[in-house]
């Protein structure tokens, strides 16, 4: 399906369209042709939204279904059963459409900050972001979230102001929150034409031209003179576009400073070139629900944002130089370098989403996985549009596709296995990965027959795999299967997802927060372990000191001189310490931020063993702990509330019962935003209790902070509560 670029008429002045826009089939482009893009923003802020406007008009799909919308569709992107009914966005969605010559690939990604690592994959492999911000609401806490996501990956990226339409919309004011709360070098590319009820398109500031979007759903994009009501206006706002992109960019600055017209082309080659050297944030705006603004987006995607050609600072690491980063080149006759971005289970095997970095990925073509070795053949490349899927036969660098049926795992990488023997020094970098912050202990219902029971262990080995934020354990003591993860919501994802997808009806605990135990001040060991009676027996001693560092981590150093502790035995000492903080004797939880110094210790020529040192390490490790003040840390949420004004005083004293710490409190009209650290522990069930507060009218977010140490009567009622379940469970 093509959109038009009608010819204005009447008295705003017509003028003769460019090369008409249309959309062509999904032909691969070459890699300058291409664009690799991810959306990403706060929840609700209309990503989706936003991208069924763009498959629509680049005619992949042939109607626009809306999220949550009256005829029960729902949208492409959002094609999991769970997010339609929930109406919201839990998995990242690729697809791919083509505009003008251009070929994108878009990847469609949740805005709840428990399916963050949907967000931090795509931004891992991506070249350019489209940070989406609600035009009412502006800058929120996970807009904050994915700009640090976005620096943390170099991505260059251009905003769109979503909701125009929406009373109180106002791109000003966002503009300034993205340069005052985010530190971008942000400024508007674009003016609203109308705002509100009365949005009726965009200004476009470089070329100085007005579109208003026509049609019954906007896809007649009408390209006008400015009006001359706005015209001082779009002046004042060029000018104002031309100094801030010249702050970043030299070439521009001189024609400035020497008073040159600077005309549409360098306006936008020099707006081009500093926002692909993220020094600058080009912003846009408009209404995906009204279908206001979508069109020229994509040209600014394609305007501003890089191709993979021209992606600044991509590195492969050397695996045999330390890792160290080496440089690599977009270039489809180079040796494949592929990186697995992204795992799913289907019907003919598993999918996987992959980068290519350099070379070209053939089907039937054989492929090594650096980390494991193993070659495979691969039988089958596609393109992924949502659910749906087109086979090709190859595809090349800077491409983002799927291939069927090759085991591996998330963030492995792949290179070219033709030459049976042959490996790469190279691998690309993986991503960071959020520790969880939530347990619950998980089984399969009372009684559930052997297949129900064998479905379940399936079910989270699949989501494990697939998921690098879930993890799974079966508790030692109580044998009970314990899934940990982001928050409340995404567990509850995934119990209900296996009882969708595997028929496993789940009986789930009480969510459980993620503690962690820490000391508070250096502890000695001079340990022995010595049992000679009978047999062969154990002999090992240890000699050292624990101490407390900063990092979450834990450090082991080895200072003997000599061979009191022959060096074979040193790294079943580390072992024996790795044992010994796994959990700690407080509440459970794994002690971290502490250091092990080994300095002296004995062997015993017949006696001593790898695992009469490890033994060793342990009960000393366990013991200097108890010595060292050893102290319980809980999860703290950042938690962002908003809501009319008049219950405001009701949300900060029920934030102040949860031992919340209110950060800031802000009013902006009738509507006021309340942040505040709140820990995890106390947050439970708070989605019911703010729409009773609010009567419905509140929203709010939480995201994980850090751990801080728990007050000393709640850690005795802690260390209380846990003796009692170990006493239960060892009866
Ligand atoms: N008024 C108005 N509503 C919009 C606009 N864009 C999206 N919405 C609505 O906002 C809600 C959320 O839209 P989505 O597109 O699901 O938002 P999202 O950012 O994908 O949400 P998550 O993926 O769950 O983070 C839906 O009810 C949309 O109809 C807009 O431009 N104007
Ligand atoms: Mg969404």
């Amino acid at each position: 399906m093509a959109w038009r670029r009608l010819i204005g008429s009447g008295s705003a002045g017509a003028r003769t369209p460019r090369t008409p826009l249309r959309a062509l089939s999904a032909a691969p482009a070459s890699a300058d042709l291409t664009r690799n893009i991810g959306i990403s923003a706060h929840i609700d802020s209309g990503k989706t939204t936003l991208t069924e406007r763009i498959l629509y008009y680049t005619g992949r799909i042939n109607n626009i279904h809306d999220v949550r919308g009256k005829d029960g569709v729902g949208a492409k992107m959002d094609s999991m059963d769970l997010e339609r009914e929930k109406g919201i966005t839990i998995q990242s969605a690729a697809t791919h459409c083509s505009w003008n010559e251009n070929h994108i690939n878009i990847i469609d990604t949740p805005g709840h900050v428990d399916f963050t690592i949907e967000v931090e994959r795509a931004l891992r492999v991506l070249d350019g972001g489209v940070l989406v911000l609600c035009g009412v609401s502006g800058v929120q806490s996970q807009s904050l979230t994915v700009d640090r996501q976005m620096k943390r990956y170099d991505v260059p990226r251009v905003a769109f102001v979503n909701k125009l339409d929406r009373a109180g919309a106002n791109p000003d004011k966002v503009v300034e929150q993205l340069r005052e709360q985010m530190a971008l070098h942000a400024c508007a590319v674009q003016m609203p034409i109308g705002l509100s009820e009365n949005h009726e398109g965009v200004v476009d500031l470089v070329k100085r031209v007005a579109y208003t979007f026509k049609g019954v759903k906007g896809e007649e994009v009408e390209e006008t003179d400015v009006p001359s009501s706005l015209s001082d206006e779009v002046e004042e706002r060029r000018n104002t576009l031309i100094e801030a992109v010249a702050d970043v960019d030299d070439a521009l600055a001189e024609l400035y400073l020497e008073g040159d017209e600077i005309d549409a082309d360098v306006l936008t080659e020099a707006i081009g070139r500093a926002t692909k050297a993220r020094e600058f944030v080009p912003v846009f705006m408009g209404s995906a629900f009204k279908n206001k603004g979508v069109q020229p987006l994509l040209d600014g995607v394609v305007s501003y944002l890089p191709a993979p050609t021209a992606r600044e600072g991509v590195c492969a690491l050397d695996l045999e130089n330390d890792e160290a980063p080496v440089p690599i080149e977009c270039d489809s006759d180079a040796p494949l370098l592929a990186l697995a971005f992204k795992l799913e289970e289907s019907r003919f095997g598993q999918l996987t989403y992959v980068r290519i970095y350099q070379g070209t990925l053939k089907k039937g073509d054989y492929i090594q996985n650096v980390r494991t070795r193993s070659r495979t053949k691969v039988p089958r490349v596609v393109r992924m549009h949502a659910d749906d899927m087109e086979e090709i036969d190859e595809a090349s660098a800077g491409d983002v596709v799927a291939i069927f049926g090759v085991e591996c795992a998330s963030m492995d990488s792949f290179v070219s296995g033709e030459k049976r023997g042959e490996s790469s020094r190279l691998a690309m970098a993986s991503m960071y990965v959020p520790r969880p912050v939530i347990s619950l202990a998980v089984a399969p219902k009372k009684g559930a027959p052997p297949n129900v029971v064998d479905a379940f262990g399936n079910a989270l080995q699949r989501f494990t795999r697939e998921d690098p934020t879930l993890r799974v354990h079966v508790d030692n003591e109580s044998k009970q299967t314990i899934i940990s993860g982001m928050g409340e919501l995404h567990l509850d994802v995934y119990v209900e997802r296996m009882k969708r997808e595997y028929n496993v009806e789940v009986t789930a605990g009480e969510p459980q927060v993620n503690y962690r135990e820490a000391i508070t001040r250096k502890a000695t060991f001079d340990y022995l372990h010595k049992k000679q009676t009978g047999g062969s027996g154990q002999y090992a001693k240890i000699i050292g000191y624990i101490e407390p560092i900063e990092e979450e981590t834990f450090e082991f150093v080895n200072e003997c001189v000599g061979t009191n502790v022959p060096s074979e035995f040193i790294p079943s000492v580390e072992k024996g310490c790795r044992d010994a903080i796994a959990k700690g004797d407080l509440v459970g939880f794994p002690v971290e931020g502490l250091r092990v110094v080994l300095q002296d210790g004995a062997a015993h020529a017949v006696d001593s063993s790898d695992q009469a040192f490890r033994a060793a390490a342990l009960y000393a490790v366990k013991k200097a702990i108890g010595e060292a003040g050893a102290k319980v840390l809980e999860p703290v949420m950042a938690l962002e509330v908003s809501a009319p004004t008049e219950f405001q005083g009701d949300i900060m004293g029920s934030i102040n019962q949860r031992r919340g710490m209110i950060t800031n409190n802000s009013t902006d009209g009738a509507q006021s935003v309340i942040n505040a650290d709140v820990p995890l522990a106390q947050l439970f069930g708070y989605s019911t209790d703010i729409r009773s507060q609010t009567q419905g009218k509140g929203e709010f977010t939480m995201e994980y902070k850090t751990h801080t140490s728990v007050m000393p009567d709640q850690q005795a009622e802690l260390v209380k509560e846990f003796q009692a379940r170990r006493a239960e469970e060892s009866k």
